[in-house]
């Protein structure tokens, strides 16, 4: 088996997850049906301090469908540098919702006054802003945690000028556990949060788009335009509680294995930037690619994902054992491009 640290979206379900799968009571969600998507929506909205929850297939429609919800056509959303939902969700926010995405602040964070700043005036020369997306954990940024003042700021700022917030927390869990504030606390701020199921919580496919009972209402239509409505989804569902329930605590583990795999390639003159406060490690390399495939000639399997930039993630199938073997292959794969 190789050591896949790609993305902490290539886990496979775990037996007591399968077994959770299996079990599942279900029905036809298209008619609310399912008992167990019925179940996961309630626990979702629960933990997010929300009055409602839609369960959907994935973290890129669950953003698509919050730009839908929350704006019109023509409209400005202001997110940070290099948010998943502007550089890779297939342009969805111009060709779905006709909106047109600015960034603002330095490395996917950014403040009140940056939001203030980015308004354009209500003028009939510029597109009116209506929403504000945060992204939490930040991927592109490493894998930060932004802190709860900064998101709070935010909120403030928009809210001075009637604009609503999205938060992409694909990672939310990850934050969670790494700052120990509960998400309903992350979540008090904003208007809807997405979470993913299928990231470092471990389950084969899934995400929650959590909100007001309004805003739910209006994403269950739209999730229906996209194809998204799913029958006996409460075998999916059933894998989502299993992981909410069992493996947001263990989330600490992938941390402390990213801290370890970044002390290693740190050794190995690798040094990791930022230092991971998450699961996500991004270092540098000469040839990224280059060390890349020697690393994959090793059966381990890391991305070069901007030039010289990698990603190493950790996740519930990378053991502290993995992470040292990682470690030891990278040492010899390195010697080899140096010789080369
Ligand atoms: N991120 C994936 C890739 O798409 C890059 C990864 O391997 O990190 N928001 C954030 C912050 C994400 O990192 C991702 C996935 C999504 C949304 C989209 O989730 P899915 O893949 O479920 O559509």
């Amino acid at each position: 088996m190789p050591i896949d640290l790609r993305s902490d979206t290539v886990t496979r379900p775990t037996p007591a997850m399968r077994e959770a799968m299996a079990r599942a009571e279900v029905g036809d969600d298209v008619y609310g049906e399912d008992p167990t998507v019925n179940a996961l929506e309630a626990e979702a909205a629960r933990l997010t301090g929300k009055e409602a929850a839609l369960f959907v297939p994935s973290g890129t429609m669950a953003n698509q469908l919050a730009l839908r919800v929350h704006t019109r056509h023509g409209d400005v959303v202001l997110a940070g540098e290099h948010s998943h939902l502007l550089d890779y969700e297939s342009g969805g926010g111009a060709a779905l919702s006709g909106v047109q995405i600015r960034t603002l602040g330095r490395g996917g964070f950014f403040g009140g006054d940056d939001v203030r700043r980015a308004i354009p005036p209500d003028d009939p020369h510029c597109a009116p802003a209506t929403l504000v997306c945060l992204e939490n954990t930040h991927n592109v940024s490493g894998g930060r945690v932004a802190p709860l003042a900064l998101v709070q700021e935010v909120a403030e700022a928009a809210r001075e000028r009637g604009l609503r917030l999205h938060l992409d927390g694909a990672r939310l869990w990850n934050a969670v556990v790494a700052s120990g504030v509960p998400a309903a606390a992350w979540c008090a701020p904003v208007d809807t949060v997405a979470f993913c199921l299928s990231k470092g919580l471990g389950a084969p496919v899934g995400s929650l788009l959590c909100g007001s009972a309004e805003a739910v209402a209006r994403a269950l239509r739209f999730r229906k335009m996209l194809g998204g409505g799913m029958r006996q989804a409460g075998i999916l569902a059933a894998a989502g509680l299993h992981a909410l329930r069992h493996h947001v605590e263990r989330l600490a583990e992938d941390h402390a294995n990213a801290r370890r795999l970044a002390e290693g390639f740190a050794a190995l003159g690798l040094a990791p930037d930022p230092a991971p406060e998450t699961n996500l490690v991004y270092f540098r390399a000469p040839d990224g690619p280059a060390l890349s495939r020697a690393l994959r000639r090793r059966d381990v399997w890391i991305d070069a994902l901007y030039g010289d930039r990698l990603r190493a993630v950790t996740h519930l199938d990378v053991s502290k054992d993995d992470v040292d073997e990682t470690i030891a292959r990278a040492r010899d794969a390195l010697r080899e491009l140096r010789a080369a």
